[in-house]
C-alpha cells in the first residue's frame, strides 16, 4: 500500500481541514508530518465548528489513528489545551492519538526568540503566528533542540535548562523583556507532565508496518506549497518542508511509498503574514473577498490578505509537488461577482511576460495580466452534483483543468461536509 498526501497549494488556509474530515472514511490513518501549532484546521460538521491545531484532522472518527509525525514541531502547552477541548466530543485519545518521540518540542522561551527576531526586522517582518515555530526548527537543525522522547529520560530538565540558557543569552542580546517566562515554564512543566502519559511512539515503524498490512494512510500537510521553506517566497515563508517531499521526512516514509498527491487551492487567493502575492487586491473586490469568504486567521484573527487566482503560482506547486487530483475550495466565494478574474502570466517591469516563479520574481517589480471570466452570480446552496452547477463555473472548472492539466476532483461549494461535490 502507498501513502497519500494532501497539501495546500497556495499560502495555507485552503479548506484542508475540510477535505480531510471529508475522505477520513476511506482511511485508517491520519498523519501530520511539518508545522505545528501555527496551523489551524477548521471542521464543520452538525452544526459544530471546531478549528485543530497540531492534532490531526482524523480526530473525530473513532476507526481512525491520528499521528504526530517526527517532522512536526510540538507545543506542548497548546496540545494539553487542544486535548482538553476535545473532552466534551468524547474520543478516546489514548487510543487515538499517538506521537512520535522524535517529534521536536516547542519550549517557552522558542515562542520569546520569535517575537525578538520578528520585533528586530521591523518593517521587513515575517508576520510569523509568533508560535516559535521558527526558532524551535533553528534548534532542531542546529542540534540543540529537545524532542517528545526526550521528556522521559531522567535528565530532561538538565537539557532543558541548557537550552533556556542558551535563548536566554540570545534574547538579552535583543534586550528582550523575560518577564512572562516564569508563567509560561509552569504552564509548560504541567503539560509536559500530561504529555508522558499520552502514547509516545517511534512512529516511523507504525507508517511503515500500516503500509506492509495493506492499510490507507493520509498524511495531512499545514500551511501551503508557497510557504515552504525551499520554494516559498523566501525569506516570508514558514520554517519546514511542506512540500510532498516533506511528508517522506517528516514520517519516515521511501518516496516510492507515495501514493496520490491532493493538491488543495481556493477558487482565488488568501495570504495571511508578509510577502509577495503578485494578485493581490487592495480594492472594494478584495474587501468583499475577504468579508464573503470570512478570511480571518483561525490560529491568529489576523484578516487575510484577498486576490484572485494565481495560474503561474498554482503550476508550479503542482510541479513541485506531483500533485495528481486538485480539489477546489471555496467556488461560493466568488458568488458575489459579475466578473471573474484570473492571473495567467506576470509581466515584468521591461514589459516582457513570464509564466514561471523564478528566482528574480518579486512583487515590487511584476504585474500579473489577468484573462476575465464571466461569473455565476447566484447562489450555489442547491447546488449537491456536478450537474446543478451553473453553466459559468462549468466553464470556470474546464477552464483551470485544461490550463493545469490535472483533474479538479472536487468542489466546494460551502462549510459543511454536504456541499463537497465529487466529480
Ligand atoms: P510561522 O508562524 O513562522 O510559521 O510564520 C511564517 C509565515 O507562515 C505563515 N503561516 C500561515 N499562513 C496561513 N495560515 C496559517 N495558519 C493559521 C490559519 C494562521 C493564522 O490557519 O489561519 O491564524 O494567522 C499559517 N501559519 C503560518 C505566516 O502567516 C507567516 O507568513
Ligand atoms: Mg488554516
Amino acid at each position: 500500500m502507498k501513502m497519500d498526501v494532501l497539501l495546500g497549494l497556495q499560502w495555507g488556509d485552503e479548506g484542508k481541514g475540510k477535505i480531510v474530515d471529508v475522505l477520513a472514511p476511506e482511511y485508517e490513518i491520519v498523519a501530520r508530518f511539518q508545522g505545528g501549532p501555527n496551523a489551524g484546521h477548521t471542521l464543520e460538521f452538525d452544526g459544530i465548528k471546531h478549528v485543530l491545531h497540531q492534532i490531526p484532522s482524523g480526530i473525530f472518527r473513532s476507526q481512525i489513528l491520528n499521528i504526530i509525525g517526527n517532522g512536526v514541531v510540538l507545543d506542548p502547552i497548546i496540545l494539553k489545551k487542544e486535548i482538553d477541548g476535545l473532552g466534551k466530543f468524547s474520543i478516546d485519545y489514548m487510543k487515538n492519538l499517538v506521537i512520535s518521540k522524535k517529534a521536536t518540542i516547542i519550549i517557552p522561551t522558542h515562542k520569546l526568540l520569535d517575537a525578538a527576531y520578528e520585533k528586530s526586522k521591523g518593517d521587513k517582518k515575517i508576520g510569523s503566528t509568533l508560535k516559535g515555530i521558527g526558532p524551535t526548527y533553528q534548534d532542531k537543525i542546529g542540534r540543540s533542540a529537545l524532542r517528545i522522547g526526550d521528556v522521559l529520560a531522567a535528565d530532561f530538565k538538565e537539557k532543558y535548562d541548557t537550552l533556556v540558557s542558551k535563548h536566554q543569552t540570545i534574547l538579552s542580546f535583543y534586550n528582550y523583556p523575560l518577564d512572562e517566562l516564569a508563567e509560561m515554564e509552569k504552564q509548560f512543566f504541567e503539560a509536559v507532565e500530561f504529555i508522558k502519559g499520552l502514547n509516545l511512539i517511534d512512529s516511523e515503524y507504525t507508517v511503515n508496518d500500516a503500509l506492509q498490512s495493506g492499510k490507507r494512510i493520509l498524511a495531512e500537510g499545514a500551511q501551503g506549497s508557497l510557504l515552504d521553506i525551499d520554494f516559498g517566497s523566501y525569506p516570508y515563508v514558514t520554517s519546514s518542508s511542506t512540500m510532498t517531499a516533506g511528508a517522506c521526512t517528516g514520517l519516515g516514509v521511501a518516496p516510492a511509498k507515495i501514493g496520490e498527491v491532493f493538491g488543495i487551492f481556493k477558487a482565488y487567493c488568501t495570504r495571511v503574514g508578509s510577502g509577495p502575492f503578485p494578485t493581490e487586491l487592495f480594492d472594494q473586490t478584495g474587501e468583499a473577498m475577504r468579508k464573503e469568504g470570512n478570511e480571518f486567521g483561525s490560529t491568529t484573527g489576523r484578516p487575510r490578505r484577498c486576490g484572485w487566482l494565481d495560474l503561474p503560482a498554482l503550476r508550479y506547486s503542482i510541479m513541485i509537488n506531483g500533485v495528481t487530483e486538485l480539489f477546489m475550495m471555496k467556488a461560493d466565494v466568488l458568488n458575489i461577482f459579475e466578473e471573474i478574474q484570473v492571473c495567467t502570466h506576470y509581466e515584468l517591469a521591461d514589459g516582457s511576460r513570464v509564466d514561471r516563479l523564478t528566482y528574480e520574481i518579486s512583487d515590487s517589480d511584476v504585474k500579473p495580466v489577468y484573462k476575465t471570466m464571466k461569473g455565476w452570480n447566484c447562489s450555489l446552496d442547491h447546488v449537491r452534483d456536478y450537474a446543478d452547477f451553473p453553466q459559468e463555473l462549468k466553464d470556470y472548472v474546464a477552464y483551470l483543468e485544461e490550463e493545469l492539466q490535472v483533474p479538479i476532483r472536487l468542489v466546494s461549494v460551502g462549510p459543511d461536509r454536504t456541499q463537497t461535490i465529487k466529480r
